[in-house]
């Protein structure tokens, strides 16, 4: 992917049409005034609050002194040749690693059960949970990787979610980056968790799905894709993938990563698209480390259609980047009224996309990992 967007200009000029344009700023200067978006995957509004902040940052943020993560820690249990907490040592790996997670939340040998008595209800839940070390290398990440070695993650995510979706119907592909997001460890990882249950975010985006699938004959994200098209909100829009901020994003720059074409699981990406994804989810972590030029938090996951005995044509495969961070020193919290009401925003999702696509892309890391 290259870059796609030159500034607000581009997408203004395009989207600015009659009617539904594509992408269009449909708020134009209401989006000033404190108004409520709906999200259709979930079902839920956010208010949206832009006058509270004009700017996602009020000052020159510094930059983060190039860390001395070391290319290999003999303390890390996720290094190569490493004990963990189990006693279980850690393979001289040289790719990706996948182990189950010594301190699953969900087991496999889970005996099945309900419980139900007036308005307390209980039931046993089966799953698994594993954990993916993306690299050998302790002082690397998503963003500082190697396309083709991204490629290699991107191959192991569809693998897992094709094994795991034979046993369970849920499987939730995750990365928790950074000690603010409750990462445990720098050394570059995510976690597969797998339920026989659909959670509750997965059952909120099937249902909708479904009805626009049911009322419209086409997939709700693909849909929602074409009105974005070339607009205010794409990131990046180029090889088959839709970077965007949503319309109805909660977190600052929250982005939703899309195929475009009808794609429901992981497992049925092209290879050409594999390798565009890899180069994509590089890019995008790159203008999120060099936004506020520091590491950038976040929770990242990907939504694929469940496994079992029940029809996914409605299903559309994407990701969901879900950062923190308001300003470099600056995060989000949820709680007060997006705790006991709704969730509120300052920015725009409009403002955030601008900010992103104006953060030049490179392939050099943020700061230069130690050789080895
Ligand atoms: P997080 O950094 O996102 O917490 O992921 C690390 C996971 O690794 C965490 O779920 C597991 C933790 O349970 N873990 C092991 O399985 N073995 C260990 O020796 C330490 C941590
Ligand atoms: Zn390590």
């Amino acid at each position: 992917m290259t870059d796609g967007h030159a500034g607000r200009e581009d997408g203004r000029a395009r989207g600015g049409g009659a009617g539904r344009a594509a992408g269009g700023d449909i708020l134009g200067r209401r989006s000033g005034d404190p108004h409520r978006r709906f999200n259709p995957l979930t079902n839920e509004w956010v208010l949206v609050s832009s006058g509270r902040t004009r700017r996602p940052w009020l000052g020159r943020s510094d930059l983060v002194p190039p860390s001395r993560t070391p290319a290999y820690d003999p303390k890390c249990y996720l290094c190569p040749g490493n004990a963990r907490a189990s006693g279980t040592r850690n393979p001289a790996y040289q790719g990706t690693f996948v182990f189950e997670n010594d301190f699953a939340a969900l087991r496999p040998d889970t005996p099945a059960w309900t419980i139900e008595d007036g308005l307390l209800r209980a039931a046993s839940e089966r799953g698994t949970c594993r954990v993916i070390c993306f690299s050998p290398r302790h002082d690397l990440h998503l963003g500082s990787m190697s396309p083709p070695d991204v490629r290699t993650v991107v191959d192991v995510w569809a693998d897992q979610t094709t094994e795991l979706g034979r046993e369970f119907d849920w499987v939730q592909i995750f990365e928790n980056r950074g000690e603010m997001m409750g990462a445990s460890n720098p050394h570059p990882h995510g976690q597969i968790w797998a339920a026989q249950s659909l959670p509750r975010e997965a059952s909120r985006e099937d249902a909708s799905q479904r009805t626009h699938f049911e009322t419209t004959g086409r997939r709700l994200l693909l849909d929602y894709a074409d009105q974005e098209q070339a607009g205010v909100r794409v990131v990046d829009d180029l090889d088959g993938w839709l970077v965007v901020v949503p319309f109805w994003a909660v977190w600052p720059f929250e982005t939703m990563v899309i195929p475009r074409r009808p794609v429901s699981r992981l497992a049925e990406l092209a290879d050409g698209e594999r390798d565009a994804l890899a180069g994509g989810l590089v890019r995008l972590l790159g203008r999120y480390d060099r936004l506020f030029r520091r590491p950038f938090p976040y929770s990242m996951g990907w939504h694929q259609a469940p496994f079992g005995d029940r029809s996914v044509e409605h299903w559309q495969l994407h990701a969901h980047f879900y950062p923190p961070l308001l300003r470099a020193t600056v995060r989000k919290f949820m709680v007060g009224y997006e705790l006991l009401s709704e969730t509120q925003r300052d920015i725009t999702a409009e403002s955030a996309a601008e900010l992103l696509r104006s953060v030049a892309v490179s392939r050099a890391p943020l700061s230069s990992p130690a050789g080895r």
